[in-house]
């Protein structure tokens, strides 16, 4: 039988990096494009799923068999602190269209994808897969986190009310080709590499904001992609799976600007604007589960995916996500 998969979200960061590996990866190998399947990677313009309808009439067009559901309205920390009613309300629209569409439509599996920042703020860490509804999340991105909460929530309920096989990913920070680099609305790698190199490029400071002590973790997109194709193949049960790197990979955002003006080649004048928020501190995420569950994975190292995404952003600054600079 045809085993078709609609790719929501299809063309943002972690949508292409799944493109890139069923492309470039050895067919029939474990995260290579099996003979039997399609691929649909779809965006907005195809379908706004925010409108019920158009969801419908997407799912017409393509009789999803699997369904790895991204889509959602994504973005940095100060992006997330000015509009939290958007990123609750259209989250919420988004994903509870695709997840009843699904249902409709006898879907036979949905992945949907949530955020570590979807955990509390004040809880024991590091943070795992049991913890998510045990207490406020961050109050700088409530709104998003609680739209993505909401969807493990819906995952059990369509589970236990109809048998749904719906599960979900819990990624952290991720980075890679083809993210979005705009300099307010982005999150903090692409947002950083943006500075540094029209500072590097114009002679002026490049100023990091708040007091770069936060801690992250930070998955390459492309390391992730291979995840959620594992998780397509390999993982039938409703509970969600942390995808990241260990507990022990946190790097704090000094570390990581440092790591950038390496990268870009930057010598001038850098400094941190503490009058910017910091945002939550840490979220140390495990990822016992994930390791346990597949036997192990390789992660690319943090410098070499760097230099990657820099080269990328080099090489394609005139069609990437900048914003309005240039
Ligand atoms: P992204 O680069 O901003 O891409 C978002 C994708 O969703 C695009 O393909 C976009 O289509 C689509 N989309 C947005 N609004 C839509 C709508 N109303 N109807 C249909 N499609 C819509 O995001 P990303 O970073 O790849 O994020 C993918 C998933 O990972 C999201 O669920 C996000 O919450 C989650 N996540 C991301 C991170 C991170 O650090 N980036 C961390 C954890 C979890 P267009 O191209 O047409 O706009
Ligand atoms: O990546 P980021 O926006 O998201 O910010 P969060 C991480 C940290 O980087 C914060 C600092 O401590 C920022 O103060 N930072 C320094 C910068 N310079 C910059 C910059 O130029 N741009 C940005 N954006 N940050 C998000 C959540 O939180 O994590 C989202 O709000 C989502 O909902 C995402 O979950 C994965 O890690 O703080």
């Amino acid at each position: 039988m045809a085993t078709v998969i609609l790719v929501t979200g299809g063309t943002g960061l972690v949508g292409k990096a799944i493109q890139h590996i069923i492309d470039t990866e050895p067919e029939g190998s474990r995260f290579g494009k099996r003979p039997n399947e399609t691929w649909i990677f779809a965006n907005s313009r195809e379908a706004d799923l925010r409108d019920p309808e158009e969801t419908k009439k997407l799912f017409e067009k393509y009789k999803p068999t699997h369904v790895i559901h991204l889509a959602a309205l994504v973005g940095g920390l100060f992006k997330n602190m000015k509009y939290k009613l958007t990123f609750l309300r259209d989250n919420i629209l988004i994903n509870d269209n695709v997840l009843h569409t699904s249902y409709k439509f006898n879907t036979q599996k949905v992945i949907s994808c949530l955020s570590t920042c979807v955990f509390p703020d004040k809880v024991e860490y590091p943070l795992d897969e049991n913890k998510i509804h045990s207490g406020p999340p961050h109050e700088s991105n409530f709104g998003y986190a609680h739209a993505k909460r909401m969807v493990d929530v819906q995952n059990h309920a369509y589970q236990e009310e109809f048998g749904c096989n719906f599960t979900s990913a819990i990624p952290t920070n991720v980075f890679g080709p083809h993210d979005n680099f705009d300099l307010e609305d982005s999150h903090v790698i692409p947002g950083l590499i943006h500075k540094c190199y029209l500072a590097k490029k114009n002679g002026t400071p490049f100023v990091v904001s708040g007091t770069g002590k936060p801690l992250r973790q930070f998955i390459y997109s492309h390391d992730l992609a291979k995840l959620f194709i594992w998780q397509l193949r390999e993982y039938d049960d409703v509970e969600p799976v942390i995808l990241s790197v260990g507990e022990n990979e946190e790097v704090s955002i000094k570390e990581v600007a440092d790591a950038i003006v390496k990268a870009v080649g930057f010598t001038g004048e850098y400094s941190f604007d503490t009058t910017r928020a910091d945002g939550q501190f840490r979220k140390p995420a495990s990822n016992a589960k994930l390791l346990g569950l597949m036997g192990g994975f390789t992660f690319t190292p943090f410098d070499k995916a760097l230099d990657s995404t820099v080269q990328w952003f080099l090489q394609n600054y005139n069609n990437a996500r900048t914003g309005k600079t240039n």
